[in-house]
């Protein structure tokens, strides 16, 4: 009998006889140019990969131009933009352009989180104004905590609900 492959994303499970049914995305994790902080990046890969999906991550200090290439080159279902150091929303709003401009990368979805200010004031502004710029989600820190994954289980339905008990970003603010 003839077997069909049924291939959405990630993680590899079979429904029936031949049938290869995959979850989850593959998710490109960065931060900005500007910015050396990595446990941001490392959480977020743990609670991404929790969740069943497969993470790239670029580390530290990417400048846009690497960053630019690598998503060109993976194709990701999802880039999520992590930044803490306060240089956040500028360097998001360049990044977002250099991404956007990019016709293969003009639809990925696109988030952006972490302290993309310096000061605790203005959050408002920052998610509209990166909301323009091109991101689909802004989660910055103070949000609520089931933001980002309420965000990832609509881009991915079949992807796997946090464990009990699991840590979950303080985020806020998706667009979708
Ligand atoms: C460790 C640290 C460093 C280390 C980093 C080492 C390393 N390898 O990572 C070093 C010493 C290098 C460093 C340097 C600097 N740091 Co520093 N650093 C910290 C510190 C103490 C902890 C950061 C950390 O690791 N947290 C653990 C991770 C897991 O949590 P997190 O980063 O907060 O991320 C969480 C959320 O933000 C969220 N999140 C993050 N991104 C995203 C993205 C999405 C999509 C979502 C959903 C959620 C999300 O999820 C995470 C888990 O909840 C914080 C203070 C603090 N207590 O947070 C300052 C802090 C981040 N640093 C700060 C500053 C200013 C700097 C420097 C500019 C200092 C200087 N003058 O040189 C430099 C910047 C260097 C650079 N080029 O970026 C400020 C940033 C201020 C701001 N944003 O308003 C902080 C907040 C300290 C402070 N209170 O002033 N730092």
């Amino acid at each position: 009998m003839e077997q069909h492959a049924v291939e959405q994303h990630g993680e590899t499970g079979t429904t029936g006889p031949g049938a290869v049914v995959t979850t989850g995305l593959d998710v490109v994790v960065t931060t900005v140019a500007s910015d050396s902080h990595t446990w941001n990046l490392v959480f977020l890969q743990l609670l991404l990969e929790e969740l069943g999906h497969r993470v790239t991550n670029l580390g530290a200090c990417v400048p846009d131009a690497l960053l630019v290439a690598e998503c060109a080159r993976l194709a990701p279902g999802l880039i999520v933009v992590s930044s803490v150091n306060g240089h956040g929303f500028p360097d998001g709003l360049r990044v977002a352009a250099a991404l956007r401009a990019r016709p293969e990368l003009a639809r990925t979805p696109l988030v952006i989180g972490g302290k993309l200010g310096i000061e605790g004031t203005g959050a408002d502004a920052r998610r509209r104004a990166l909301l323009a710029a091109g991101f689909d989600g802004v989660f910055e820190e103070g949000g609520s905590p089931g933001a980002f994954p309420a965000f990832l289980r609509a881009l991915a339905p079949g992807g796997r609900p946090p464990l009990d008990g699991a840590p979950v970003p303080v985020v806020s603010g998706a667009r979708r």
